[in-house]
């Protein structure tokens, strides 16, 4: 078992694609064949490219603000590979491969960062949760999920994740302890960025390694570099597995980097330094990859240009379908907690429409 052999109390971490696109274990290289390679290094720069796009709309004046997961792409893909269709997405708001892998729009994770909740509303078909941007509430519904899942003897697995800064929330201690105590088919994924705003990892924990919280709980748990997109496959195919055959949940700690800020409002250049940014960029899971992909002759730089360029114009179409989308009314902010307004909730909505008319 992957979690046996990479004991995070023995400080280890998988690692299968180094830095420089080499296979660095053969022995453990999940089973994939190159076609399904280029096409999940295609939504991992189909994820760069929103992210980037993003931004320069936010900068525009065009977005009202905006999560990057620059540098993350194989963190959430990686985790994604391995579920079915049937099995359950609890993200916290930093997984947009993930949740492309996902099969949900990236219309809606844009219509939400615009601040129209209808972004939350996704296809029937795809069963994931919506976004969460209080931190690590997600995982108790996560755990809540997978229990009913198992109270109703369905086959689905959920898969939740949190950041770094999430493991310091109470929720994440009391998610990790039903699961364990209950056995439900749930995977935690962290994804550690190595900070919660500008709070560094090393600040949030006196822990050597996250991943080693799971023990507290009786759960396996594993760090795994988060960059490399095999690793991630490997050590989310075992706890998959695991949750599938009814032998319950599993910690993953993600090692990797958040490139970008915090959101669109930080400015990450007060708390960390440029030299740090630029030794993970050489770490950067699309770099490395893409450097796999081309030892492999199945990507050249040629194509691998025409698909960001592809990309940039795919991801203005769709920004340009929610520039031009309706905006939210006064009523929907008020009407999708309760099935009817309780009568104090009413009062507000009449003063909230009398205020905007003018009055007071
Ligand atoms: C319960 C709660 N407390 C505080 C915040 C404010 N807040 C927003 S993001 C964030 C940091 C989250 O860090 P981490 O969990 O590491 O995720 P990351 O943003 O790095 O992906 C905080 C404290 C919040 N959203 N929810």
């Amino acid at each position: 078992m992957l979690s046996k052999t990479y004991d995070p109390l023995k400080g280890k971490k998988l690692e299968i694609l180094s830095a420089e696109g080499k296979v660095i274990k053969p022995s453990l290289m999940p089973k994939v064949d190159l076609a399904s390679v280029r096409k999940w290094y295609e939504t991992m720069v189909f994820a760069r490219v929103a992210d980037q796009k993003a931004i320069q709309y936010q900068r525009q004046g065009r977005m009202l603000t905006y999560a990057p997961s620059i540098g993350q792409e194989a963190a959430s893909l990686g985790a994604i590979i391995p579920t079915e269709e049937r099995d359950w997405l609890v993200p916290a708001f930093r997984e947009l491969a993930g949740w492309l892998q996902k099969g949900a729009p990236l219309e809606n994770l844009f219509l939400y960062w615009y601040g129209n909740e209808a972004g939350s509303l996704l296809p029937d078909s795809v069963r994931m949760l919506p976004i969460s941007v209080p931190i690590a509430s997600q995982l108790t519904h996560a755990v809540g999920l997978a229990m009913a899942i198992d109270y109703e003897e369905k086959d689905e697995v959920v898969i939740a994740f949190c950041g770094d800064g999430g493991t310091s929330q109470g929720e994440f201690h009391e998610a990790l302890n039903f699961a364990g105590v209950f056995e439900s088919p749930v995977v935690f994924v962290i994804q550690n960025n190595q900070f919660a705003i500008s709070v560094s990892r090393k600040d949030q924990t006196r822990s050597k390694t996250l991943a080693q919280k799971a023990i507290a709980y009786g759960i396996p748990g594993i760090q795994v570099d988060g960059n490399d997109l095999f690793a991630m496959i490997a050590a989310t195919q075992e706890a998959v597995e695991r949750a599938r055959a009814g032998e319950g949940p599993t910690l993953i700690e993600a090692v990797t980097y958040r490139l970008g800020p915090h959101t669109t409002s930080d400015d990450p250049s007060i708390y960390r330094s440029d030299e740090e940014v630029e030794e993970w960029k050489e770490k950067d899971p699309i770099l490395r990859l893409k450097r796999y992909l081309i030892s492999k002759k199945k990507l050249t730089e040629d194509e691998d240009q025409a698909l960001y360029k592809q990309f940039e114009e795919e991801v203005n179409t769709i920004f340009s379908r929610i520039e031009e989308s309706q905006s939210p009314t006064l009523d929907d902010v008020f009407s999708y907690t309760y099935a009817s307004l309780t009568p104090n909730l009413e009062k507000q909505l009449r003063n909230a429409k009398q205020f905007l008319e003018g009055g007071e």
